[in-house]
């Protein structure tokens, strides 16, 4: 694995790459051009400059995160043609640039969704948490209110002003659009990328669904074993793969995480590892990477990675915001370089131990608690 960390770019992060830079076993940075628009042709002069920035400074550009894929392509507008023509040239500009790794999401209208943004844990630290009551009596324009004004004055991603401002044109574009057409339109945009994807080794990681689950009556798809499985095989391609996010799949404590990584062996091109903290089904905050404040056996994520071979960019995820620093909600400096240690520290013992001859395959069992 490659033990990466997400970067917005100079004019939108509040993270440096040279702080990145010092984060032991950082090598590269998951970045995008965060500023073009679905649907926008990214040139091969924009993705070399951001190449020679981050290369200056020491580090590789390991993967974009993301390509957004218009909302057009996933409802089958009249336009979608033109829209995946443009995104094949942005993808083979990433390819001649030297860029193999593209995740992207094929969630209606709304990227991840939380309720709150700086809930404030035991320890003092704040964090991104979620509750479905408050998800159910929102009016989702309401969120999108409450995201914009609790992100510290940055931008959180999928939540771009642009994208969403036109949000009740959009619900009406997605009526009647169930998961059967979602599914449909999904295989249909990964049939016409698959070509240019072969010819420049792209390898597409579809991000799963946050909360894995429909919310305000909007089909999501990539939420479970069954359905990601699904997807592998309608377009059974390697460079058709999955970024496998815990704490988005971990969202449904019903998905056993080490048992879909190794189900997924060899389609999975790109790791989001983070813990969460659940106090029932459909109530959580996000939580530290390390196992004992979350949910999750982060030991056995881990080693569920290590054992199929997982070779691609790994990073951690959504951190808390602690040490009074300020930014992106979930996307401080601090917290999330203790996931990288700590997920390096897992990766380095559970090799240690393979190669000593101990091994244990123990029972998937989310833990509930206040
Ligand atoms: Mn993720």
């Amino acid at each position: 694995m490659q033990m990466t960390m997400r970067w917005y770019g100079s004019k939108h992060d509040t993270v440096t790459l040279e702080e990145i830079r010092q984060v032991p076993g950082v090598t590269g940075v998951i970045t995008t051009l965060y500023d073009t628009k679905p649907g926008e042709m990214w040139s091969r002069e924009r993705i070399h400059a951001l190449e020679q920035e981050v290369e200056a400074a020491g580090l590789s550009v390991a993967g974009i995160e993301s390509v957004n894929v218009s909302d057009e392509i996933k409802y089958a507008g009249p336009g979608r043609d033109i829209l995946i023509d443009r995104y094949i040239e942005t993808l083979a500009n990433l390819g001649k640039e030297g860029i193999h790794l593209v995740c992207y999401n094929f969630m209606p209208i709304f990227d991840w969704t939380r309720t709150e943004l700086a809930r404030r844990r035991k320890d003092g630290s704040t964090v991104l948490a979620y509750t479905q009551e408050a998800v159910d009596a929102l009016d989702p324009e309401k969120l999108f209110d409450a995201v914009s004004a609790g992100s510290n004055g940055t931008v959180m991603p999928g939540w771009e002003p642009d994208r969403l401002a036109h949000i009740r044109e959009l619900f009406e574009a997605y009526k009647g659009i169930g998961e059967e057409q979602l599914f449909a339109s999904l295989k249909y945009f990964l049939e016409k990328i698959m070509p240019v994807c072969n010819e420049y080794d792209i390898r597409m990681a579809i991000h799963p669904d946050d909360p894995a689950w429909s919310v305000f009556g909007l089909p999501r798809i990539v939420t479970c074993k069954k359905n990601i499985l699904r997807i592998m095989r309608m377009v059974d391609d390697p460079h058709n793969g999955v970024t496998f996010c815990s704490g988005s799949l971990g969202t449904d404590p019903d998905n056993d995480l080490p048992d879909m990584i190794r189900s997924l062996k060899g389609r999975i091109h790109f790791a989001h590892v983070r813990n969460l903290h659940f106090h029932s089904r459909g109530n959580f905050e996000e939580a530290a990477h390390l196992s004992g404040d979350g949910s999750f056996d982060m030991y056995e994520i881990v080693k569920a990675l290590y054992d199929t071979g997982f070779d691609g960019p790994i990073r951690p995820d959504h951190g808390r915001m602690i040490w009074g620093e300020t930014g992106m909600p979930g996307y401080g400096l601090y917290d999330r370089a203790l996931g990288c240690a700590y997920i390096n520290g897992l990766w380095e013992a559970i090799g240690k131990c393979e190669t000593r001859g101990i091994d244990e395959i123990p029972v998937w069992e989310p833990k509930f608690s206040d």
